[in-house]
C-alpha cells in the first residue's frame, strides 16, 4: 500500500469492501488496519461506497472545488467581492472546499486578494496641520544646531486578543477601489483587553517603565504621579543634568492637564506647548533626520507663495523663505533687503517693492515684531505686502504703485525665534545682561530722548532700555541701514499690539508734534475706515497721552532724525481678551481692517500740499 498514492490507496480500499459487502464492514476494516490505516479512513471510504460517492480525498466535508457547480463558484465570487468579513480562513470552510481551491476559483474571476488596512488616523488635513508643526518643532525645539536633546513619552498597548493575527488583514475584491471603506479599513475592537507600558525616551536612554495593567488609560492624576514626578524626573536627574532637553509629551488631554502643567513648571521642565505639539511618532535616535526628510520633501513640492498664508503664524524661517520666494517671483519690482542683523546673528530680512522709478521719494517704511511676542504685527505686515503685490482693488492699486515700499516684517529676530522655542510672551532682544536676565526693550533702545521716561534701568525688566542708546545690535545696524533710505521717507508705520489704538510720537512727552493735526485728522478718517469692515474700534492720539511715556521708540527715532510726515504706531487687535496671543483665525480680518485704514491714510496725504 506504501507506493501508492492517497487516491489509488483509497480505490482500493474501496473496491475490498465492494467485494466483501457481504461481511461486516468491520472485517474491512480491521483488514486494512493491520496494514496501518486509520479505522476511521477506512469507515468513511465504505460510507461512500454505499452511497455511491467519490472516494477521491475530500477536502473538509464537501466536494473537490473543480466540481463545484457554476452557480455555487458564482456564489462563491459574489461573496467574496469585497464582502466584509470574508477571509481566506473562513471561506474555505463556507464553500466546504480547501483554501487553495477558493484561490484559483477567485483568481480565475478576476477577484484579488486586497489588505485589509485600519482605519486612517488622521484626515489629509490634519496630516498637512502635522506637517506644518513639525516643521516648526525643528525650527524651533528640534533644531539640530542648538543641540538640545529631545524625551519623548511614550506608551506602548499590549492586546491579547490576537488582533494582529496576519490572516485577519485581507479580503478578496475585484476592484480595490469600489470597496467599501467599511470593508478596506477594518477597525478591531474598540476596547480589546491589553496591557499598557509608559517610558521616557530620549538618545541617552529611558526611564523606568510604568505599567498600567487594570486600566486602559493614564489618566491625569496617574500621568502627574507616575510618569511626570516619579520617572520622568528621576530619568532627568540620571541622564540629563545638564538641563539641555526639551520634554515632548504625546498629545492626549491627560498630558496638558491642568495639575501636570503646572508640575512642568513647578520642576522647571521646559516642554512643547500643546498647540505646538504632534504626535511624537519617531523614535529619537531618527526623530531629526526624519523630520528633515519631512521638511525637505515638502519643501521640494510646494510653491511657497501659493501656500504661505494667513491662517496661522509663521516661523520666522518661513516668512524669510516667503519674503525670498516674492523677491523671485517679482523679481522687476522686488528687492530682498538685509536691514541690520542681531545679537544672535540673524539677519533682519525685508524687501523693497518698486512699481516706477519716479516714487522713490515717497517710500513708505512697515515696521513689526519689534517686540517679540506681538507676533499679529509680522502677519499684518505679511499681509500687506501681499496686498500691494496682488490686490486688484482700483483703490489699492492707486496707493501702492504710487510708493515704494520698504516691509521689515521681524524686528527683532533672536526674539521672535525665542517665543517661537521657549516662551511665548517673551517681547525684548536675547542679549545677555547682569542678574542672569537677558534682553532690552528694543522699542527703549532708539537713540531719541533715550530712557527720558516709561523705561527701565533694571535688565530685568520689560521696558529695560539697555545699557545706553543702541545698545542693541538690532536696532543700531537698523537704524544705520534707515540712515541709507530715510531721507526717501514719507511714511513710517509701526506695527505692535495690543490696544486697538493709532499712535502718534512722540513717546518720551505729552506735547504735541508739529504736524500732530494733519495726522490726528487723517488718523481719525483712517480708524474710521477700519472700523467700517468690522466695526473695529480705535482710539488715536499721542502716545504719551492716550496710552504712556515711553522713550526711546523707533518711531520716534525716524521722527526725530528725518522729519518723516507721515508717522504713525498702530496697536493692533485686540483690548485684552487674547492679547498678544490672538487666535490665528483673526489674522486675516486684523489685516484686512488695518489695510483699509493705511490705503486711506496714503488717500488723504496725496490729496494733501
Ligand atoms: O510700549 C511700547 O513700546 C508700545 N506699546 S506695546 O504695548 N506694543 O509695547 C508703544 C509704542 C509707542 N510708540 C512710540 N514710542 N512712538
Ligand atoms: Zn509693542
Amino acid at each position: 500500500m506504501e507506493h501508492l498514492n492517497e487516491n489509488d490507496r483509497r480505490s482500493v480500499i474501496a473496491e475490498f469492501y465492494r467485494r466483501h459487502m457481504h461481511l461486516k464492514k468491520s472485517f474491512t476494516v480491521n483488514h486494512f488496519f493491520q496494514m496501518g490505516i486509520s479505522k476511521r479512513t477506512t469507515y468513511s471510504i465504505c460510507r461512500r461506497v454505499e452511497n455511491g460517492n467519490s472516494v477521491e480525498r475530500q477536502v473538509g466535508s464537501g466536494r473537490p472545488a473543480r466540481k463545484m457547480s457554476q452557480k455555487k463558484r458564482e456564489a462563491l465570487v459574489n461573496q467574496s467581492h469585497g464582502k466584509l468579513g470574508v477571509s481566506l480562513r473562513k471561506i474555505g470552510p463556507k464553500f466546504k472546499i480547501d483554501k487553495k481551491y477558493v484561490s484559483n476559483i477567485l483568481k480565475e474571476n478576476n477577484v484579488k486578494l486586497a489588505t485589509r488596512k485600519f482605519a486612517p488616523k488622521y484626515s489629509e488635513k490634519q496630516k498637512l496641520e502635522q506637517k506644518r508643526k513639525l516643521r516648526h518643532l525643528s525650527e524651533s525645539a528640534f533644531s539640530p544646531s542648538n543641540g538640545t536633546e529631545i524625551i519623548i513619552d511614550d506608551e506602548s498597548y499590549f492586546t491579547f486578543d490576537g488582533s494582529d493575527t496576519t490572516n485577519n488583514k485581507h479580503f478578496y475584491c475585484k476592484e480595490g477601489e469600489e470597496v467599501d471603506d467599511k470593508v478596506k479599513f477594518k477597525r478591531y475592537k474598540k476596547f480589546q483587553s491589553k496591557l499598557l507600558v509608559w517610558l521616557a525616551i530620549s538618545s541617552r536612554g529611558h526611564s523606568t517603565a510604568f505599567i498600567c495593567p487594570s486600566g486602559n488609560s493614564v489618566n491625569a492624576d496617574i500621568y502627574e504621579k507616575q510618569c511626570i514626578r516619579s520617572r520622568l524626573v528621576r530619568f532627568i536627574r540620571e541622564k540629563h543634568s545638564d538641563g539641555n532637553f526639551v520634554f515632548w509629551p504625546d498629545m492626549a488631554t491627560a498630558h496638558y492637564a491642568a495639575k501636570v502643567f503646572a508640575a512642568y513648571n513647578e520642576l522647571s521642565i521646559p516642554f512643547i506647548p500643546k498647540d505646538k505639539n504632534v504626535p511624537n511618532i519617531f523614535c529619537p535616535h531618527t526623530l531629526i533626520s526624519n523630520v528633515q526628510d519631512l521638511i525637505d520633501k515638502e519643501r521640494g513640492k510646494r510653491n511657497i507663495t501659493d501656500e504661505f498664508g494667513w491662517d496661522d503664524y509663521h516661523t520666522l524661517e518661513e516668512i524669510n523663505i516667503w519674503l525670498g520666494a516674492i523677491a523671485e517671483q517679482y523679481h522687476d519690482k522686488v528687492t530682498l533687503l538685509k536691514g541690520g542683523s542681531s545679537y544672535e546673528g540673524r539677519p533682519i530680512v525685508g524687501v523693497h517693492v518698486s512699481f516706477a522709478p519716479g516714487n522713490e521719494n515717497r517710500s513708505v517704511f512697515i515696521d513689526a515684531n519689534i517686540h517679540a511676542c506681538e507676533w499679529i504685527s509680522s502677519a499684518v505686515a505679511t499681509y500687506i505686502l501681499n496686498q500691494v503685490l496682488t490686490s486688484t482693488d482700483t483703490n489699492v492699486r492707486e496707493v501702492a504703485e504710487s510708493h515704494d515700499w520698504y516691509v521689515f516684517p521681524v524686528l527683532n529676530p533672536d526674539g521672535y525665534v525665542y517665543t517661537h522655542l521657549s516662551d511665548r510672551t517673551w517681547r525684548k532682544t536675547r542679549v545677555p545682561y547682569d542678574d542672569g536676565c537677558y534682553g532690552a526693550d528694543p522699542n527703549r533702545n532708539w537713540d531719541n530722548h533715550f530712557n527720558e521716561g516709561g523705561a527701565s534701568d533694571d535688565p530685568c525688566s520689560d521696558t529695560y532700555a539697555g545699557p545706553e542708546a543702541f545698545s542693541e545690535p538690532m536696532t543700531k545696524s537698523l537704524s544705520e541701514y534707515l540712515l541709507t533710505i530715510g531721507h526717501s521717507l514719507e511714511g513710517y508705520i509701526s506695527f505692535h499690539s495690543y490696544h486697538q489704538a493709532l499712535l502718534l510720537p512722540y513717546g518720551y512727552t505729552t506735547d504735541h508734534l508739529d504736524n500732530y493735526d494733519e495726522l490726528y485728522d487723517v488718523g481719525l478718517k483712517a480708524i474710521d475706515t477700519l472700523s467700517q469692515r468690522y466695526g473695529t474700534q480705535y482710539e488715536i492720539g499721542n502716545v504719551a497721552e492716550l496710552m504712556y511715556i515711553a522713550s526711546g521708540g523707533s518711531p520716534d527715532w525716524v521722527k526725530g532724525t528725518f522729519g518723516t510726515r507721515i508717522t504713525y504706531t498702530y496697536e493692533l487687535r485686540d483690548t485684552g481678551k487674547y492679547g498678544f496671543l490672538l487666535p490665528a483665525e483673526l489674522i486675516i480680518p486684523t489685516a484686512e481692517e488695518t489695510f483699509d485704514s493705511i490705503i486711506r491714510i496714503f488717500q488723504e496725504f496725496a490729496k494733501k500740499p
